[in-house]
């Protein structure tokens, strides 16, 4: 059925939705095969298995015509030098997608599956993702990177995509600035 129209609202301190629809915690042991240090990855799984990333979801369905909205808080860190970042997917049903940054600094990682591209993300920048492009994100700060992604609800994700391909880079801490190392499967 269809939804009333609504606002929601945005609360700064913890990246939630008032009202709210469900909340996820990715814990680094949610992260399996996605890290190219896997005995980096065991040792933080095994040690405190923190929480890399939490996602907020809004109350709006993941139904043809809508638009759900969801934030995305990405704790610093890195597994091995390489910086913590979301699982990443593609969208079956290909469609495009706007991301804003609202707290923080890091990128959008696109891959069409032949090229990597790199979109840095911080407060006020709109990131684009066109139909066909898997994305991830990726925190290159030391605060919480923050972002508010807004999707058409029929698009689906689809996480083995990512498994199976990659993102083309990795993002690796570097001297200052993010290092980008060619994907390799592991
Ligand atoms: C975002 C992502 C969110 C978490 O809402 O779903 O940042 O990333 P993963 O879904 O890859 O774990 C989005 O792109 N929705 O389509
Ligand atoms: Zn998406």
């Amino acid at each position: 059925p269809p939804i009333d129209p609504m606002s929601i609202t945005f609360q700064p301190p913890t990246g939630g939705m008032t009202p709210s629809g469900p909340v996820l915690s990715r814990r680094m042991s949610d992260l399996e095969g996605l890290f190219a240090d896997t005995a980096a990855w065991r040792a933080a799984r095994d040690e405190a298995d923190p929480v890399v990333y939490e996602v907020a979801s809004s109350p709006v369905p993941e139904a043809p015509g809508e638009l759900p909205q969801s934030i995305t808080t990405i704790h610093p860190g890195a597994v091995g030098g390489e910086f913590h970042m979301t699982k990443g997917h593609q969208h079956p049903n290909p469609q495009g997608e706007i991301y804003l940054g609202l707290s923080g600094t890091g990128g959008l990682l696109l891959f069409d599956g032949t090229t990597p591209k790199w979109i840095p993300m911080a407060p006020g920048v709109i990131g684009y993702i066109p139909p066909g492009w898997a994305h991830r994100s990726v925190n290159t700060g030391d605060e919480p990177y923050r972002f508010l992604a807004v999707y058409p609800g029929d698009a689906g994700h689809d996480y083995g995509w990512v498994l199976e391909h990659g993102m083309g880079w990795r993002v690796l801490r570097g001297a200052g600035e993010p290092r980008f190392a060619p994907f390799q499967a592991e």
